[in-house]
């Protein structure tokens, strides 16, 4: 006899009562969902999903105020880039008007934006920053 998660599968054709000695009086409660007929067994296999979150790209823009070095400093504090990849980032949104500081789920993106615009409001800076699905 082959003992499953849900029911009994008896492989020699005898319930699994009788199999078993008798444990449960004959006509006493049946039980479950079935009323006894539980010598069936249903195997369910979920398959694992996982599914990819959207991804947000996070943007600075060009204005001509913000001082370069505090564009350099916002890309180091808040975007874990080091001085030359922040310099870099900084130079291409100063000659193109809009370059990209990473790619994030949306609460982490959202997040940088806040914490970017409330910095640069904060020392007077007019230094925009925004997100877009990527
Ligand atoms: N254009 C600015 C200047 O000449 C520098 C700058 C670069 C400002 C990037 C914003 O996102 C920016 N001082």
């Amino acid at each position: 006899m082959l003992r499953l998660a849900y029911g009994t599968l008896t492989l020699s054709g005898q319930s699994p009562i009788s199999a078993a000695g008798g444990s449960q009086p004959p006509g006493g409660d049946p039980g479950g969902e079935d009323g006894g007929r539980s010598n069936t067994a249903i195997i369910t296999k979920t398959k694992p999903r996982t599914k990819r979150p959207n991804l947000y790209r996070v943007l600075l823009l060009n204005d001509d105020y913000t001082p370069m070095e505090f564009v350099v400093h916002v890309l180091e504090r808040f975007f874990n880039k080091n001085r030359e990849d922040a310099t870099r980032i900084m130079l291409h949104v100063h000659q193109n008007g809009v370059g990209e500081c990473g790619v994030f789920t949306y609460e982490i993106a959202e997040t940088k934006v806040t914490q970017v615009m409330d910095f640069a409001r904060k020392h007077q800076h007019p230094l925009q920053c925004v997100m877009e699905k990527n």
